[in-house]
């Protein structure tokens, strides 16, 4: 007789300091580039679900924005308010240094980077901070480490049917994740230049079966910021839009015309209706 173990499904939350690599690490968990990462720290704003289902589990990841402290004002808050908002109906949670009535793990990422050496005595020093579930060592990505997570995690998890179909990546919409793409390579091609105030709002966004036509406006505060952003000759604009383009096309599947321009609002990260506009929550 072959014993079968019941059927796992829920809720992990990725938190943690702002550029410790939970983008990375959903990413590479879900063998699919989704969540949008830059070497630059509070790249994430919203949280975001990725589902990854295998036989056995569904794995429902959220991604979540580095806890904020360096900024204040209405764009963190939203941030902030969106960690706490993953963490409701949560199952497990994942790189977590605060106590939250569900099981914690501490997964150390980026082991690619420390001497085998130093990692012993580290992971022995935080495991005397907290009351961890699991401590997990991972690179998310060299993706060493990622089965023995999965493993660990799927312990965890409730036993449940799956709660979206096998098929499902996640549950935000196409335009969400194109104002995200282009978000990710406004972060990637411009240095130390990029003013933080840099947002995109999704102007229009048709789909004529399966071409998708997409007028983005990528929205700085001060009309100074605008020329940054175009480059001379508009060269910088055209290499963001057309990396975007690249990346929408691989996710969506389809063919993408893209057309984006800069504008300016001054003041939009201290303006709710604003911020409701292009998607904070
Ligand atoms: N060497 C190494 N770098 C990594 C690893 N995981 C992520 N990174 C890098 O760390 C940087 C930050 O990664 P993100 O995934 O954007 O980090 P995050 O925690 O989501 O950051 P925020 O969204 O800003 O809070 C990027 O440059 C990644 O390429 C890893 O396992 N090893
Ligand atoms: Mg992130």
């Amino acid at each position: 007789m072959i014993a079968v173990e019941p059927y796992r499904c829920g809720a992990i939350a990725l938190i943690g300091r702002p550029n410790v690599g939970k983008s990375t690490l959903l990413n590479a968990l879900l063998g699919q580039k989704l969540s949008i990462t830059s070497h630059k720290p509070q790249t994430t704003r919203q949280s975001l679900r990725g589902v990854l289902t295998t036989e056995t589990a569904q794995f429902v990841l959220i991604d979540t924005p580095g806890f904020q402290t360096r900024h204040r004002g209405a764009l963190n808050r939203a941030m902030n308010r969106a960690i706490r908002g993953a963490l409701e109906g949560v199952d497990v949670a994942d790189l977590v240094q605060v106590a939250v009535g569900v099981p914690l793990f501490l997964v150390v990422n980026k082991i690619d980077t420390t001497a085998a050496a130093d990692l012993l005595p580290f992971l022995k020093k935080v495991a005397g901070e907290a009351k961890f579930e699991e401590i997990v060592p991972v690179s998310a990505r060299s993706r060493k480490g990622l089965d023995e997570l999965l493993r660990a995690l799927e312990r965890h998890l409730p036993e449940q049917p799956a709660i979206h179909s096998e098929d499902a990546l996640t549950d935000s919409n196409e335009r969400f994740l194109a104002a995200e793409f282009l978000r990710e390579k406004l972060f990637r091609l411009l240095g130390a230049e990029l003013p933080y105030s840099t947002g995109v709002e999704i102007e229009k966004f048709e789909d004529e079966r399966g071409m998708r036509r997409i007028h983005a406006a990528i929205v700085v505060g001060r009309e100074g910021h605008k020329a940054i952003i175009i480059g001379s000759g508009g060269s910088k604009l055209k290499r963001v839009a057309t990396a975007a383009r690249l990346d929408m096309e691989r996710l969506f599947g389809g063919k993408v015309y893209l057309q984006v321009w800069v504008k300016v609002r001054s003041r939009w990260t201290e303006d709710e209706t604003a911020l409701r506009r292009m998607g904070y929550g």
